[in-house]
């Protein structure tokens, strides 16, 4: 490709909107310009990127036994109002009607559409197990679209979903889908890590992972263990229980009452820090929730968090939010931020194991302005459930092994796993005959990349000061070759032979044509961010090239013959 009649239009500075280092080097490296807020068009240079992405995803998925198809953007409203979906989302769903006022949505995930293909195409189990996937654009109405592509939406993905008669045969699908994961994400040159996750709205039986490219601007956090391969999505981190100690149990046996400690306007730990110059984890916090319309007290230590997605899974309930400040007045009889456990009077009581492996703690005394010391769990409280509520924190230790201890980490979601089980193949029948010929619901499973998303999360592990270092499998193009003079004609005579025969070779070459300044045309090049630059200057007459490696600055000099050797050694 001549680089002065292909579109890539360079920008010496990023619009000041764009926060993140990606969504910078999307718009500067002429990748993609943005049309509405959360929607993209791609530029060629960006659509290179894209096609070699879906070439990876595609080889692997292929490998894996998955079956390419194509379902459409427009869903009928009537397969969302089957699997009772349509009224669970709200202005996320992008809905429209027809010219015949039919009731549309665009979009967002094909669970229902895959689900109604497999009811009416897959009817035995002989054809079992099948998984079938597509590469293709959705709609999510996002309240806050940001970062470029990384939360954009109307983006492009990758869904999988498996179908299989039997829950064995799901959990050999979701494995090789896992391992497919893994090759796509190692091929394409990411720092990724595979971590167990939450089940979220999408529900399903039998477990989750989520692919996380490590990156700061990432707005999940990681738990991993710095020493055996446990990772989780802080969401469901777990972490190796607190054991009640033994002066604990036989120091219950000497309890005293609490001490009342008069705390006049202390109602967070920090203010109780401040005033009682103790560390937060001398106390316990108490924080009041409404679950399914029933008020509840959740304990944990002051100086944890309480973990809102395990503690709604402890409950099994639909709808978990915190008491507001008249509910909490009225259940303690005092104001926010004196709450505590000790003659709670109806409320039910879930402490964090932390919690009930305190010998004793610091606690609202449910009555303004004052707190309750020495205050023993299981002694002057009762807890009617103990349990993981809380968010793992960093140096805790590993829930799997003896040594580790957890570190967190920022990423950036590219990948999820799903065990859906029959939550789909129930709502909407689709059932298989098995081999006894009874009629069975299908187990599956649902495997999404964000494939738009990746681009960016490339973007924000490869690139420093300059600009882009593309990962050569990935690259809008694998060598650049910019002649110093264009008016030079040896130059451009060596340069030409050198580009004609980098192309016969299979590569993709971008050669800077244009008569530009040399200055303007290597930071051009190192904006860009292909991985082999190819530098035709005043060796041209002794047929010597400078070499140059984006990624490592390592730079030399070689002959035709060498450089030609070394770009078709490193083939894309
Ligand atoms: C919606 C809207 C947004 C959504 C969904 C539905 C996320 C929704 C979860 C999934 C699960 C998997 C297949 C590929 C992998 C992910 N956001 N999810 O179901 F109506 Cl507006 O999409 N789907």
């Amino acid at each position: 490709m001549r680089q002065s009649q292909f579109l890539v239009p360079t920008l010496r500075e990023a619009p000041s909107d764009a926060e993140a280092a990606s969504h910078k080097l999307l718009l500067r490296a002429g990748l993609a310009r943005q049309l509405a807020a959360g929607v993209y068009t791609y530029l060629p240079a960006g659509r290179r990127v894209l096609r070699k992405v879906e070439k990876i995803v595609r080889e692997e998925m292929d490998a894996a036994g998955a079956q390419e198809l194509l379902m459409p953007a427009m869903q009928p409203a009537e397969l969302w109002k089957e699997s009772g979906r349509y009224k669970v989302y709200g202005p996320e769903l992008i809905r429209l009607k027809d010219r015949h006022d039919r009731e549309f949505a665009l979009g967002p995930t094909h669970e229902e559409v895959i689900t109604g293909i497999a009811r009416s195409e897959l009817g035995s189990y002989r054809q079992l197990p099948a998984t079938l996937y597509q590469i293709q654009t959705k709609f999510r109405d996002e309240k806050r679209p940001r970062y470029g592509l990384l939360r954009g939406r109307e983006f492009l993905m990758k869904d999988a979903y498996s179908f299989d008669a039997d829950w064995d045969g799901l959990d050999r699908s979701y494995k090789r889908m896992f391992d497919a994961y893994n090759r796509i994400f190692s091929r394409i040159g990411l720092n990724f890590r595979a971590v167990e996750a939450d089940a979220g709205s999408i529900g399903g039986e039998g477990g989750t992972h989520e692919f996380m490219a490590l990156a700061d601007i990432g707005e999940d956090t990681i738990a991993a263990c710095d020493q055996c391969g446990y990772a989780a999505n802080l969401e469901k981190a777990e972490y190796g229980a607190a054991v009640a100690d033994e002066q604990r149990l036989e120091a219950a046996q000497t309890a005293k009452e609490p001490i009342k400690l008069h705390t006049p306007g202390a109602r967070t730990i920090d203010e109780l820090v401040q005033s009682l110059g103790l560390d937060a984890s001398r106390f316990i916090k108490t924080l009041l929730y409404i679950a399914d319309g029933k008020p509840i007290a959740v304990l944990v230590r002051g100086d944890h968090e309480v973990n809102e997605i395990k503690l709604q899974n402890a409950l099994g309930a639909a709808s978990l939010a915190l008491a507001d400040k008249e509910t909490v007045e009225g259940l303690t009889k005092a104001e926010t931020g004196f709450a505590g456990p000790v003659e709670l009077g109806a409320v039910s009581i879930m402490a964090d194991h932390a919690v009930m492996a305190m010998t004793e703690g610091i606690v609202g005394a449910n009555e303004t302005d004052f707190h309750l010391a020495e205050v023993r769990p299981g002694i002057h409280f009762i807890a009617a459930a103990s349990g993981d509520y809380r968010n793992a924190v960093q140096g805790d230790d590993c829930p799997r092994c003896e040594a580790g201890k957890l570190q967190f980490h920022r990423g950036i979601e590219v990948g999820h796993v799903f065990k859906l089980g029959t939550k789909y193949s129930e709502k909407l029948s689709a059932t298989f005959i098995d081999a006894s010929g009874k009629e069975k619901p299908f187990i599956m499973g649902c495997y999404g990349i964000g494939v738009s998303r990746l681009l960016s999360a490339v973007l924000e592990q490869h690139n420093d000061e300059n600009g882009i270092c593309w990962p050569l499998e990935i690259a809008p193009f694998g060598v650049h070759i910019i002649p110093v003079s264009v008016k030079d004609s040896q130059q451009m005579e060596l340069a030409e032979k050198l580009y004609e025969q980098l192309t016969k070779a299979g590569i993709d070459v971008l050669m800077d044509d244009r008569d530009e300044r040399p200055g303007v045309k290597f930071k051009d090049s190192d904006l860009i961010g292909i991985p082999l630059r190819i530098v035709i200057g005043k060796g041209a007459s002794e047929g010597i090239v400078e070499w140059k490696r984006r990624l490592t600055g390592e730079t030399g000099t070689a002959t035709v013959q060498e450089a030609l050797a070394a770009a078709i050694g490193e083939r894309q």
